[in-house]
Formats: C-alpha cells, sequence, structure tokens
C-alpha cells in the first residue's frame, strides 16, 4: 500500500509502497479515509523530537473500519472512526483517567502514538493497538473529522483548562489562525461568552477569523500596535487567556504583554518561543501553562460539537502522493484551515 514515511530528522516525507498491515490479537485495521497534516510534522521531519523513524507519518486520522484482531468487540466492519491519537500506555495515572496525551511511560514506550513514532495514518490502512483509541463518528464525514481528533481536540483542551476565566466581561486572544487556531476560535464562540480577539501576521488568516464570526482582528507583526489594540479592548483588566497557536519569540512575549493578572497564558506552538521571566511579567497569578492534545474523553466532547453543528473544520484535501508538497505549502503558510490528505 501507498504511504508517507518520515524516516530521519533532516530527511523530507518519502513516498513509498509497503505491506499492508494485518490486526493481530485486540488490534483494529482502519482504512484511512483522511490524515489531516499538522505542523507538528514539520517539526519532527526538521528537528530531533526524540521519534525514531521510520514510521508512517500522520496523527490526525480517521476512516473506516476495515478488520477487527481477535478478541474485538462492538466494533464492525465499516463503521466510521475517528482515532484518538495520544497512544500510552493504558495503566499509568494519567492513561486511567482518558488522558493518554500525558502518559508518563512515552518514553520507555517509544512512541506517542500514529504517526509519532508509531505507523500513522498518511497510507491506505492503518493499524490501531487497540479498540480504546477509537471513537465513533456516526454520520460525520470522516474526511471532515480526522481534524477533530487533533486541530480541535488541542485547542479543546487548553480552552476547558481556561474556561473559569472565560467570563463575559473577560477578553481572550487567539494568536495564529491555522489548523488549531481556526478550530479554536470556534469552540471559543461556542463555549464561552468572552470578548474574542484574532491575531495572525497573514492577512488572509485574519479575514478566515472574520469569515468565522470573529469581529476582532489584528495584525501581530506590528507588536506595539497589537498590543495597544487588545489594551483598548480588553481594558486595564488586561487578557484574561491567551492561546498561543505559533509558539514563536514574538507570539509568546506579546501573549506575556498583552496578558493580565489572574490570567493564563496557554503555549500550544511549537515555534520554540521562552516565556521571560520577572517580578510581575507575566503579571502575577498568570498560569502559564503548556499543553499537549487533549484527552479521549474530550475527543468525545469535540466530536458531539461537530455533530450539533457547532464546530466544522475547513478542510483542504491532496492525494496522498502530493504530501510532499502539501508540507511545503504547510512551511509557507499557504494552507486555509486543515491540509489532509486523501488515499
Ligand atoms: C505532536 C508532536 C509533538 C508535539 C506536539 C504534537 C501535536 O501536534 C499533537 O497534536
Ligand atoms: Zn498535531
Ligand atoms: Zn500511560
Amino acid at each position: 500500500m501507498k504511504a508517507v514515511r518520515f524516516v530521519r530528522t533532516g530527511q523530507p516525507a518519502e513516498i513509498v509502497d509497503i505491506p499492508k498491515p494485518m490486526p493481530g490479537p485486540g488490534e483494529v485495521l482502519l482504512k484511512i479515509a483522511g490524515a489531516g497534516v499538522c505542523h507538528s510534522d514539520l517539526h519532527i521531519l526538521d528537528e530531533d523530537l526524540g521519534l525514531k523513524g521510520p514510521f508512517v507519518l500522520g496523527h490526525e486520522n480517521a476512516g473506516w473500519v476495515a478488520a477487527l484482531g481477535l478478541g474485538v468487540k462492538d466494533w464492525k466492519e465499516g463503521d466510521a472512526v475517528a482515532v484518538y491519537g495520544p497512544w500510552g500506555c493504558g495503566h499509568c495515572h494519567s492513561c486511567q483517567r482518558s488522558s493518554e496525551n500525558y502518559c508518563h511511560n512515552h518514553a520507555s514506550l517509544g512512541t506517542m502514538g500514529g504517526g509519532l513514532g508509531s505507523d500513522g495514518g498518511m497510507a491506505e490502512y492503518m493499524l490501531v493497538p487497540s479498540a480504546r483509541q477509537l471513537v465513533a463518528l456516526d454520520d460525520l464525514d470522516p474526511v471532515l473529522a480526522a481534524p477533530l481528533s487533533d486541530a480541535a481536540l488541542t485547542p479543546y483542551h487548553a480552552i476547558k483548562q481556561a474556561l473559569p476565566l472565560l467570563t463575559p466581561d473577560a477578553t481572550v486572544v487567539v494568536i495564529g489562525i491555522g489548523g488549531l487556531g481556526h478550530m479554536a476560535v470556534q469552540l471559543l464562540q461556542a463555549l464561552t461568552p468572552a470578548t474574542l480577539v484574532a491575531g495572525d501576521i497573514d492577512p488572509a488568516k485574519l479575514e478566515h477569523a472574520r469569515a468565522l464570526g470573529v469581529s476582532h482582528t489584528l495584525d501581530t507583526r506590528d507588536a506595539d500596535a497589537a498590543a495597544e489594540a487588545i489594551a483598548a479592548i480588553a481594558g486595564p483588566r488586561g487578557a484574561a487567556v491567551v492561546l498561543d497557536f505559533v509558539g514563536a519569540q514574538a507570539t509568546v512575549d506579546l501573549g506575556v504583554r498583552v496578558v493580565g493578572r489572574d490570567s493564563r497564558l496557554s503555549v500550544v506552538g511549537l515555534g520554540g518561543g521562552v516565556v521571560q521571566y520577572a517580578a510581575n511579567q507575566p503579571p502575577y497569578g498568570c498560569q502559564v501553562s503548556v499543553p499537549y492534545w487533549g484527552s479521549r474523553t474530550e475527543l468525545l466532547e469535540v466530536i458531539a460539537l461537530a455533530r450539533a453543528g457547532r464546530i466544522r473544520s475547513e478542510v483542504e484535501t491532496f492525494p496522498l502522493e502530493q504530501a510532499q508538497d502539501v508540507y511545503q505549502r504547510l512551511r509557507e503558510g499557504r494552507i486555509r484551515g486543515r491540509a489532509v490528505l486523501v488515499p
């Protein structure tokens, strides 16, 4: 079968032909409908994230059950499913509460999930190690639903942690309106009454935010002007919550500058920015968080929001074979919403 494979750091992804896997006891074989292309893949390809290749890329996957391994119950061939991407040990404290994203044993497992050390979904078929990683999609289109498992789940997890701060008189700032950011602005409008501000350096991304109902959008290239605009909206309290989906030094610095006291700054993007600490900077009472992905129960909640029509991923589909071109477009910021590879 065709697959997009990570070989080693510094080497582009390869389109290869590998054997179609067969499910062993407890495993489930999926026919892939769509595999989302996440910006984190660029970090996997470019930097050493401690993941040893070769493995098939793609950690944001959905499709249909194609075959069940011995002992697998509750699923049947043809079921439309999303894959809960963080694969943990299943027995540590975090895994026991469905937060496999925070599994304590990832290092000893040598993998963080499909597409993250194990074979992922940028292929015609994908092996899932346990039926516990499957979430039913029912009537949702699996191609559109694939981004729910990462581009929506990751911001949902970060937003859920910040909900107590997202009151009607609060201001929340989203920096970076790409794959995760375009879902974040929808989630915030669905879940909170807070005033929403969207920032990006790309006018097309700001237009996308406005198309998604965001009334306050600002160009974050000019940090002084952006900080002034946010202060005018948030007032002396400052932003109650900042969600930085870029994580570069400029965006982290802007987040530290605009967040108020008794607030939360969540740095999700892998841009390598460093939070500079000094007295009252970030302001006293600011919780600085580095959330990672989300729990399985949160994925159920995200899928329920999608089924209720409250959120919808904006997807650009491409054939699997165009993976290298798609990664290049992602590098150049030329993807609106989320790119999904379709085998
Ligand atoms: C993947 C690998 C490493 C860090 C973060 C990620 C996220 O894209 C997972 O959703
Ligand atoms: Zn990701
Ligand atoms: Zn675990």
